[in-house]
């Protein structure tokens, strides 16, 4: 697992030049799920597949930006789904992105997972790992230092709310109108990584991707962005659901699948849990 830590904390190192220097033009191509790819995130898949080529312990990778699985060592016991930037339209109005990691063993699913890292690009760079326990690291001098533990409370007020209101199903909307009637702050910069990354360092409360009108499924992908969190937040103390059961609980049946998605501490997450149990 080192190995996999260096190799993110080497990426982390040339993506930040990147975002400070590198081309945010369109690029020609989609990717699976039908986006218009930056450049950006094209020269970012490069860097990370280069460097997990290196790694002995990764048996295959699997990326945001990629239709395909790719095998690497067949003696390898990890394997890695990745968000190499996400948010990256974010990076022209230079506000914050950042990288996801979900490693996983034996196959790409939430059950499987067995660690996940974010990088998040800000006026820091910081790295969080979760393992047993969240760690948060932040890059000083060209060096990734140990900060502190990440643990959330039982309670937060933070609330994030992702889509457009107009798709949000009525209940939906109903629950995060009584979130806000409780004195909850909005503070959703549509990037996932800062958006959740500020609500595990300020103590805890609630991220949304709810399932909506135009995506009843959600917008959020399973491999590299839902799982990765879910892991994140269960490890500090919280919770992640799709309004009715854990996250890493549901399956995959294709490697570009999306989940609607709740993340965050347990106060705010039994809330939701209620609310769509009332509505299924
Ligand atoms: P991306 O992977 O294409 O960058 O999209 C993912 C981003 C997340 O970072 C963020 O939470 C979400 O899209 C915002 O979507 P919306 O603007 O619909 O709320
Ligand atoms: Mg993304």
């Amino acid at each position: 697992m080192n190995d996999i830590l260096n190799a993110i904390k080497q990426s982390a190192i040339e993506i930040k030049e990147l975002i400070e220097t590198g081309d945010t033009g369109k690029s020609e191509n989609q990717n699976a799920t039908g986006d218009t790819q930056l450049k950006l995130d094209i020269a970012c898949d490069v860097i990370l597949e280069k460097l997990f080529a290196k790694v002995p312990s990764i048996k295959a990778i699997v990326s945001e930006e990629q239709e395909e699985i790719v095998e690497l060592n067949k003696d390898g016991k990890y394997l890695i789904a990745y968000d190499p930037l996400d948010g990256s339209s974010l990076v022209d109005v230079n506000l914050s992105v950042g990288s996801i990691f979900g490693i996983y063993e034996n196959d790409f699913t939430g059950n499987n997972i067995v660690a996940s890292v974010y990088v998040v690009f800000g006026p820091r760079v910081e790295m969080v790992v979760a393992q047993d326990d969240v760690k948060l690291y932040r890059l000083l001098k060209g060096k990734f230092e140990f900060i502190q533990n990440i643990v959330l409370k039982e309670k937060g007020n933070l609330n994030a709310p992702g889509s457009t209101q107009n798709c949000w199903a009525p209940h939906h909307k109903a629950m995060i109108d009584d979130i806000f009637n409780d004195g909850y702050r909005l503070r959703y910069s549509g990037g996932m990584v800062p958006d959740l990354h500020q609500i595990l360092l300020k103590g805890g409360g609630l991220f949304s991707y709810p399932g909506t009108s135009d995506k009843p499924k959600g917008k959020l992908r399973q491999l590299f962005e839902v799982f990765p969190f879910a892991y994140t937040y269960e490890k500090a103390g919280g919770q992640a659901s799709d309004g009715f059961k854990r996250l890493l609980e549901i399956k995959t049946s294709h490697i570009h699948d999306t989940s609607p998605c709740f993340f965050g501490s347990n106060s705010e997450i039994n809330r939701v849990l209620k609310v769509y149990k009332e509505h299924a």
